[in-house]
């Protein structure tokens, strides 16, 4: 919502909203599937919202693109396969492409119109595209994991909007078992799993139908992200046949890419679960 010279997300039901003061703005359609607008901000950036939801600012996307790819990659032993479900903006595309184990990636989108308004207003996040790696795919991702070949990825990351609409699908126990039999011998699949302060239920229902759907471990990570609903954030990382806890410490300070949240101890610390989440999650 526009007003005043502000661009404002309100959230229903729990008396908040998230607030940036607009310069201008610059681009405004209607796809096929939803309203795609951007905004020039006083001190965030780019703005892209859908359906006027924040997606990405140009400040703070790298906190949440960061947490959605480093610590699955860095978890599994080999990540050569990986499978980015969303994702329009191409900003977790970038950072999974910074890995060299990685050998090919499928970025399965189902609205075109995202990447094509993400190429020409969040330049930085699409500078990847075109290694060739990278595989951009325009069609239903629930779809596209229940048609894949079993074991065919190491990860996949599911960088969806909220849990309404076309992406309500991708937070069922349905769609986890078909990305269960899409993975490799200890696959992870990771999904971004909303506000831990507003949508605890969420964050419970996805780890009960990760396990119901077979995997063996799963772990939420906790992160700061200003823009989107209470500014507090999380992702939840299933591993099909082994254990989630440690990583590859050794690669993670031998990377030779740049990060600006990820690092050794952010992944550490990003696992330990505030208490009343623990208690709920048990
Ligand atoms: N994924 C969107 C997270 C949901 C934000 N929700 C909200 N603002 N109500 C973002 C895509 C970034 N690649």
């Amino acid at each position: 919502m526009e007003r005043d010279g502000w661009y404002s997300e309100e959230w229903a039901g729990q008396g908040s909203a998230i607030s940036l003061r607009i310069k201008e703005k610059l681009h405004d359609e209607q796809s096929p599937y939803q309203r795609i607008e951007i905004y020039e901000t006083e001190t965030f950036g780019t703005l892209m919202t859908l359906d006027g939801l924040v997606m990405v600012t140009d400040r703070d996307n790298f906190v949440y693109h960061e947490m959605m790819s480093h610590p699955a990659l860095f978890t599994h032993e080999k990540p050569e396969r990986v499978l980015i479900i969303g994702g329009g903006d191409c900003g977790t595309l970038r950072e999974v492409l910074k890995h060299e184990e990685v050998r090919h990636v499928d970025q399965v989108e189902l609205d075109e119109r995202v990447t094509r308004v993400a190429e020409r207003y969040f330049p930085e996040l699409c500078a990847a595209n075109a290694d060739p790696r990278a595989h951009l795919h325009f069609q239903d991702g629930i779809k596209w994991v229940k048609d894949a070949p079993a074991g065919s990825y190491d990860v996949i990351i599911v960088d969806s909007t909220d849990p309404v609409g076309p992406a309500a699908g991708l937070f069922g126990q349905a769609f986890y078992a078909d990305c269960l039999r899409a993975l490799a011998r200890d696959g992870i699949v990771v999904g971004q799993s909303e506000s831990p302060l507003f949508h605890a239920g969420l964050i419970k229902s996805m780890h009960e139908a990760l396990r119901g759907a077979n995997f063996l471990d799963v772990a939420t990570l906790y992160f700061p992200q200003c823009t989107y609903p209470s500014g507090w954030w999380s992702a939840t990382m299933a591993r099909r046949d082994t254990t989630l806890a440690g990583f590859r410490e050794e690669a993670v300070a031998e990377r030779d890419f740049a990060t600006r949240y990820y690092n050794d101890g952010i992944h550490r610390a990003a696992l330990a679960s505030p208490e009343f989440l623990f208690q709920s999650l048990l």
